[in-house]
Order: structure tokens, then sequence, then C-alpha cells
């Protein structure tokens, strides 16, 4: 397998679960500060001009649930997806509402030429995210029963929840404010797979 990824953005979360999964894969850097995203080469890959993209030996995978789950369901050994089907909806739950909510609530910051064209769009939608991040953590927060994002068993929501968890800070939500998603960063950053998924990521 091949990862493409960009340092400090969501492909952390697949580079953490091929850690985990102790997966053999070859992790390529796309240069975002050279717009290399946007470019024929890249979007030969991924025509959504994002990152990750998983070049398989089927295919190329696109969107980190479906990598995280296919990097998990090769890798069984690896335990990180719950066996029975109310555990495996709730890992759902939490993996749909981090791609669907969460990330697009930080993304309003930085990417507001997604949505709208004019400067003060951009910056209303900029204003926003310190709320709208913190409201989307607070509903995970309440929800959370620990140690990990689901319950007792770690699986692959803990690697989507952390890596968004760390966009908190600079979003401008304190993280004091949400103590068990902190509780649960610090945790995340023990783990000798994700260590080595950053030294990975650069
Ligand atoms: N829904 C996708 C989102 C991927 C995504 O938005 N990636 C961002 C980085 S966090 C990206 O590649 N942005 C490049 C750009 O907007 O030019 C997923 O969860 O994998």
């Amino acid at each position: 397998m091949k990862l493409f990824f960009a340092p400090g953005t969501i492909s952390l979360a697949t580079l953490i679960v091929l850690c985990e999964a102790d997966a053999d894969f070859e992790p390529i850097a796309v240069n975002f500060a050279n717009q290399d995203q946007t470019k024929p080469e890249y979007l030969a890959v991924n025509p959504k001009g994002r990152v990750p993209a998983l070049v398989t030996k089927q295919g190329i995978l696109t969107e980190t649930p479906a990598l995280m789950t296919y990097i998990a369901e090769n890798h069984p050994a690896a335990n990180l997806i719950p066996d029975t089907a109310y555990e495996r909806a709730k890992m759902n739950e939490m993996l749909s509402y981090l791609a669907s909510t969460v990330h697009i609530n930080h993304a309003h910051k930085m990417r507001g030429h997604r949505w709208a064209n004019n400067q003060s769009s951009f910056e209303d939608m900029r204003a926003k995210v310190p709320e709208t991040v913190f409201n989307s953590f607070s509903l995970i927060e309440e929800s959370l029963t620990g140690p990990w994002a689901i319950g007792t068993q770690y699986t692959i929501a803990d690697a989507h929840l952390f890596t968004i968890a760390n966009w908190m800070q600079a979003d401008g939500v304190d993280p004091s404010r949400l103590p068990k998603i902190a509780a649960h960063i610090a945790r995340m950053r023990d783990r000798p797979a994700v260590k080595k998924a950053h030294e990975i990521m650069g």
C-alpha cells in the first residue's frame, strides 16, 4: 500500500491506524506549500485534490473512515473494529460525526473559499469557528465513557478523534474546557503507534 499524506492534516488518522496495524506501506508526502494536491499528477491519484489517499492492490481509496476501515479489516489481529453490530454502529456514528461535522467546522477557518466568494464571508466563517468547534466537541465530551472514543475498546475512531481534537487549540478552543477529550489526547500521545506516525509525518 501507498499512503499519500501531508503534515498537519487529517491524514494523520490513517497513518496512526497503519502503524497500529503494523501494516506494510510506503508513505508519500504531498507538498501543500507547492499546492501539489491541485496538480495533475496528484489529481490522477485523487481527483478530489485532498489527502489522504491510499493506493491498494485493488484500487485507490479516499475518505478517512473508508481508509481506516479497510486497513483495520485487513489486519484483524490489531483488533481495531468492534465485534458487535451495536459497537460497530457507535464507532461509525463517531467517524461520521467527525468527518461530516467536526472536520467541516474546523475547515471554515482556512477553507472558506469552498463555500463563499467574498472576504467578508470568510471573516464571518472564521469568527464562528471557536463556537462551532467547541459545541461539536462538547457533544463528544458528553458521550465519552472512556478510556477510548467508544468505550473500553481502542478502535479506529480513536485515531480520528485524536487527529481532529489536536486542532482544537489552534481553532480557539481551550482543551481544559473539555477534560475527557484532553485526557484522551494525552492517552493517545503515549501510544507507540501514535509516536511512530508523528515521526513519519515529520
Ligand atoms: N472527507 C475527507 C477530507 C479530506 C480533506 O479535506 N483533507 C484536507 C486536509 S485536512 C486536504 O487535503 N485539503 C487540501 C485542500 O483543501 O487543498 C476525509 O475525511 O478524508
